[in-house]
């Protein structure tokens, strides 16, 4: 099921997220309805939290850069995330589906070691760069109330809000 995604600024975003204790079928349906929706909605990651469930559950699926489209056999669903390790520093132009139509330099770690479980409750420890590590760090984020918009500059940032607010009143 298509659900509704939280936009900026509902107060919801700053939640953090709960860890998940039960891998069950009420999991599965969370984690294929958070692939609907990021599918219908053109994203390439999302977190429970941007479909209003304050879990620990986030998905990517990255664009394959030869094909310039997404293969489901390419996503990955991510369950009670930990960041082990960060080392070095990358900038990309970011976009949230909670913060549509706004993109972004942010700077983040370019390469991650993290740990995570799989819908069956498996354990996995990855590493990651490039794209994969940019989206993880993002999704994550959100998963501890966190939004890309924080690690503007402060004018940036300004600039950004007095934006948002004139288009909020237009709507
Ligand atoms: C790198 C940086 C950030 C991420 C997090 C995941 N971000 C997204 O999936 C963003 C999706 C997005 C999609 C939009 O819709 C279209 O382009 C049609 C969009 O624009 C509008 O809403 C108009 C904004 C963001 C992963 C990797
Ligand atoms: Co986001």
């Amino acid at each position: 099921m298509i659900r509704e995604i939280v936009v900026y600024p509902d107060k919801r975003l700053k939640l953090v997220s709960k860890e998940i204790k039960e891998f069950d079928e009420k999991l599965h349906t969370l984690l294929d309805d958070m692939y609907e929706t990021m599918i219908a909605k053109n994203g390439i990651g999302l977190a429970a939290i941007q479909i209003g469930i304050d879990l620990q559950a986030l998905i990517i699926n990255l664009v394959r850069e030869d094909e310039e489209k997404q293969f489901k056999e390419d996503l990955i669903e991510v369950i009670n995330p930990k960041i082990l390790e960060m080392d070095g520093e990358t900038t990309y132009q970011e976009g949230c589906l909670s913060v549509p139509e706004y993109y972004d330099d942010v700077k983040r770690a370019e390469h991650i070691k993290v740990s995570f479980f799989d819908r069956e409750g498996k354990e996995h420890i990855k590493e990651y760069d490039g794209l994969m590590a940019i989206a993880f760090q993002h999704e994550t984020d959100h998963l501890n109330g966190h939004l890309f918009i924080e690690k503007l500059s402060f004018l940036k940032r300004k600039k950004f809000e007095k934006e948002w607010k004139k288009k909020l009143k237009k709507k």
